[in-house]
């Protein structure tokens, strides 16, 4: 038996992964930049044996169905790639995600994962090499193998496609984020397929992939000056600039709702008021507000004006992706 449990944290992308030049490989088309988090992670623990006749999952102490199943069998595939005798696996994975908050997320469960494998199987993988493993399960997942800012290198082979963490003299410790959660329903359109709809028919994509180097030179800049105000103005650009390519698709869709943007209207009304903080956006509903962490408070208590108390989570920076013995 070979057993091996980590946990990963998520991560919010401030310059995002919106595309894919290499669908197989998830190579993406554009390099992006993330904060890891510590509100939300994931507990993985992987279990290969002798005995086992197929792969089993359990999330969150259910058992999985075989559409379920079958995306970490093609996952655990990859790493019995690596084995002289390729064994099956039961994987147990534990989301300490808020319930109901509709943020159970692919980066952390399957960077989780990867790195159980790691410690099941002593492959002893480095951090870059693992990155990698997780890269081919789900793209965003390859950032969460780091804590802080963490930059993934789109590259352009499997070899050269990894994440790495930014350093930045501990500003990210002067940061927070506050989730707005405004949905927890499945979502229409997975960030899988909306991200390739928009490759493949969005007349504004093209414009996305030419100005995404620029933007990440200048959130660059805003960590090594430690400028938030630069790192917030960028962040709200990058999401707008991602959430206007999914317009011009065929056929057209968007992840806001109105609730959406009311929380992007209060964002900027707290602004106008002083207190500064800048919302970013996912494949979903949910309005993330960056802002200083000694800020974090004030700003909790002025969007609870707004929302229910429920509906706000403030998450801070999170560590790198570690094993844990058990
Ligand atoms: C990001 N997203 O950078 C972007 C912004 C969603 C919007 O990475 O197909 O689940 O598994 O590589 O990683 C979500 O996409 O997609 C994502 P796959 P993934 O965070």
């Amino acid at each position: 038996m070979h057993k091996g449990t980590a946990r990963a944290y998520t991560n919010i992308a401030l310059i995002k992964y919106w595309g894919k030049k290499d669908d197989a490989l998830i190579l993406p088309m554009n390099n992006s930049l993330s904060l890891t988090l510590d509100a939300f992670f994931t507990d993985t623990t992987v279990t290969f044996d002798e005995q086992y006749t197929k792969d089993v999952f359990y999330l969150d102490t259910v058992l999985q169905d075989e559409k379920a199943t079958a995306k970490v069998s093609r996952f655990l595939d990859l790493v019995r790639e690596k084995m002289d005798r390729p064994l099956f696996a039961t994987v147990e994975s534990i989301n300490h995600v808020p319930t109901a908050a509709g943020l159970a997320s692919s980066a952390s469960g399957l960077a989780a994962l990867a790195l159980a494998c790691n410690e099941a199987l002593r492959l002893n993988l480095s951090k870059t090499e693992v990155s990698r493993l997780a890269r081919r399960g789900s793209g965003s997942a390859c950032r969460s193998i780091f804590g802080g800012f963490v930059e993934w290198e789109q590259g352009t082979d499997d070899l050269s496609s990894f994440a790495r963490p930014i350093e930045a003299d501990r500003f990210e410790d002067e940061l927070a984020m506050v989730f707005i959660l405004l949905n927890d329903k499945q979502k229409d359109v997975s960030s899988r397929d909306g991200m390739k709809r928009t490759v493949d028919t969005s007349a504004f994509y093209p414009a996305w992939v030419n100005t995404a180097g620029e933007d990440l030179t200048l959130i660059k800049q805003a960590i090594a000056e430690k400028s938030f105000t630069k790192l917030g103005e960028v962040t709200e650009a990058n999401a707008l600039k991602m959430h206007a390519t999914t317009l011009a698709a065929t056929p057209p869709f968007t992840y806001w709702s109105p609730e959406s943007l009311r929380a992007m209207e209060v964002v900027k009304s707290l602004r106008k008021d002083g207190l500064e903080c800048y919302f970013t956006m996912d494949a979903g509903p949910n309005v993330k507000v960056l802002c200083k962490k000694q800020d974090r408070q004030q700003i909790i208590a002025r969007l609870t004006q707004e929302f229910s108390a429920e509906q706000i989570i403030c998450a801070l920076t999170g560590p790198d992706a570690h094993s844990i013995e058990t």
